[in-house]
């Protein structure tokens, strides 16, 4: 399928890599680019040989912009609400995904940017990348869920800095606050997001899909609930050719192969 505004590869290793493709506007989101991203997260949702997903940007200096302010500006109440919707449905979307998805944010990641990177499960940053949410310039507030997913991360402190300046901050003070895992040199981000997805792509499927559904779903509720949660995951990877496979290889001092189907 042919996207206007993504480019999206997969490989046999069963890594596949979305990249925002509009570098001339420093890869802004549109409404189309929204549609296309939603739409996009759907099949890879039903695609069963993808195990990591990574999103970047096309170009040398934006991850994602914001989002499109050209747009933005001329939308009305109804027309508001149709990108809202349209946001909201991918960034959420992108967040039920049941495998690991990495942010590789290559330069500025401004507004919904830093948003969908905070919707991803962990972030690696180039040096020259710059993070913030200036919503508040423009006289709006961050609307693809930043007010929430990013005082979870970092502390409601820094985010209510972060998002009531609306500064921008670097690579190395994203790193610092706990935004992001990991900082390297441009030209190696690709290689250092794939490796970790390599690593990530070889481990078993079932308990790759438990730990990241606990993990989400634990941090929505008491430390008691979600150690419940934690014991039904746990017996569902038990009853998993995985786990089976995983302690049999220890046990004979080899690697595990893990299958890539869920119960074969
Ligand atoms: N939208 C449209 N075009 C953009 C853009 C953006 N966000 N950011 C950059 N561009 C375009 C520039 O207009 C310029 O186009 P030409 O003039 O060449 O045609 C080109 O990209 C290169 O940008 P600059 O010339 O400005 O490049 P510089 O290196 O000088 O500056 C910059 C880079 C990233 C600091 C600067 O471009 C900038 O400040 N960009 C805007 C950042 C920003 O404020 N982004 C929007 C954040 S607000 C909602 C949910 C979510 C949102 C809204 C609603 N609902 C639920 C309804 C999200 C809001 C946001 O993301």
């Amino acid at each position: 399928m042919e996207w206007k505004h993504l480019l999206f590869e997969t490989a046999d290793d069963g890594i596949a890599t979305i990249t925002f493709n509009r570098p001339k506007a420093l890869n802004a989101l549109n409404a189309e680019l929204l549609g296309e991203l939603s739409s996009l997260l759907d099949i890879i949702a039903q695609d069963e040989a993808i195990r990591v997903l990574i999103l970047t940007g096309a170009g040398e200096k934006a991850f994602v912009a914001g989002a499109d302010i050209n747009e933005l500006a001329k939308c009305n109440a109804l027309q508001g609400k149709c990108f809202a919707n349209r946001g909201q449905s991918a960034i959420s979307k992108l967040q039920a995904l049941n495998i690991p998805v990495i942010a590789a944010v290559n330069g500025y990641a401004l507004g919904g940017g830093s948003e969908i990177a905070l919707a991803c499960d962990f972030i690696y940053a180039s040096e020259t990348a710059m993070f913030g949410l200036p919503e508040i310039t423009l006289g709006i507030i961050p609307g693809f869920g930043g007010t929430q997913r990013l005082p979870r991360l970092v502390g409601i402190n820094i985010a209510k800095e972060m998002i009531l300046t609306g500064k921008m901050i670097s690579a190395a003070e994203a790193r610092e606050i706990g935004m992001v895992n990991k900082v390297v040199a441009p030209a190696d981000l690709m290689g250092e997001v794939k490796k970790t997805a390599r690593s990530i792509a070889q481990k078993g499927k079932v308990a790759l899909r438990a730990a990241k559904q606990v993990i989400n779903a634990g941090i929505e509720v008491d430390l008691a609930a979600g150690c419940r949660m934690e014991i039904d995951a746990f017996a569902l990877c038990m009853a998993s050719p995985d786990a089976k496979e995983g302690t049999t290889a220890f046990l004979e001092k080899r690697k595990a192969v893990f299958k890539a189907g869920l119960m074969e």
